[in-house]
């Protein structure tokens, strides 16, 4: 489990300065570990796009604890089930597609928080609790302060974006440049002016607020410009997408 103590560091960072991570759609714990290892920040598991199972997801939160990197969950939807259960799991932070009202946000959020923050369903007898040998009070405590990521990827969640901020626990606004960049109708042009003028809109509008700023990219040089324009939870390429890159360079040389 991650203990409160790292999370506030973690939480620090994604203040001050800005924390990398990378997504993972592997099931096994081999990749989560690795990139802990090598020093990303934080792993998104990826329940929205890929295979992973709940019971996958366990033993991927666990090789995210072993490698040191906070395990997010990205989530399939904006259900009791779907936020709750990676929570139960013991995971540092749940991360939310879609969100494109204040009213989703506050559903999100409600249901990523025990009373009096939310009205996450209550179990005691789960790993986050570790199985009941946690203090209750501690528990509920510690909870809450899991991070709520809401990702803004569609017009939608542009127009209500001022609304969205003002909703109370949100930790991180992610912007998905990719559906975004379907939403605006250049769908994949994740570089085209309509899609970054966008996002550094948005970016301005949360900084405005003091809410942390994310994103997703699928290359070192658009993290480096993104982090250097503000934002804070830079979410580089997948597992299989930092495989596929390794293993062709090293091919192209082979054959080269
Ligand atoms: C998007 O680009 O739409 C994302 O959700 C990134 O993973
Ligand atoms: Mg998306």
């Amino acid at each position: 489990m991650i203990t409160p103590e790292t999370l506030a560091q973690f939480k620090k960072k994604l203040k001050e300065q800005t924390v990398f991570g990378c997504f993972v759609k592997s099931c096994d714990g081999i990749f989560a570990e690795t990139a802990g290892y090598a020093g990303f920040d934080y792993c998104i598991i990826d329940m929205e796009h890929g295979p992973i199972s709940t019971d996958k997801l366990q033993e991927l939160i666990r090789a995210c604890e072993c490698g040191g990197a906070a395990a997010i969950v990205r989530v399939p939807d904006i259900s009791e089930q779907s936020i709750g259960k990676p929570l139960d799991l013991g995971a540092a932070g749940v991360q939310i597609p879609q969100v494109s009202t204040a009213e989703e946000a506050k559903k999100a959020v409600s249901l990523a928080k025990f009373y009096p923050r939310g009205e996450r369903g209550v179990c005691r007898f789960v790993r986050a609790a570790r199985y009941s040998s946690l203090e209750k009070r501690e528990y509920f405590q510690s909870a809450n302060d899991a991070l709520v990521i809401l990702q803004v990827e569609g017009v939608q969640g542009v127009e209500h974006i001022e609304e969205i901020l003002a909703v109370e626990g949100i930790d991180v606004i992610f912007i998905g440049p990719y559906d975004l960049s379907q939403s605006l109708g250049v769908p994949g042009e994740v570089e085209h002016s309509l899609v970054t003028d966008t996002m550094k809109d948005l970016v301005k509008k949360a900084q405005a607020k003091g809410i942390a700023v994310g994103t997703f990219v699928d290359s070192i040089e658009a993290g480096i410009r993104w982090r250097n324009l503000g934002v804070h939870y830079i979410s580089y390429s997948v597992d299989a997408g930092i495989f596929y890159e390794a293993c062709r360079g090293a091919v192209k040389q082979f054959y080269a």
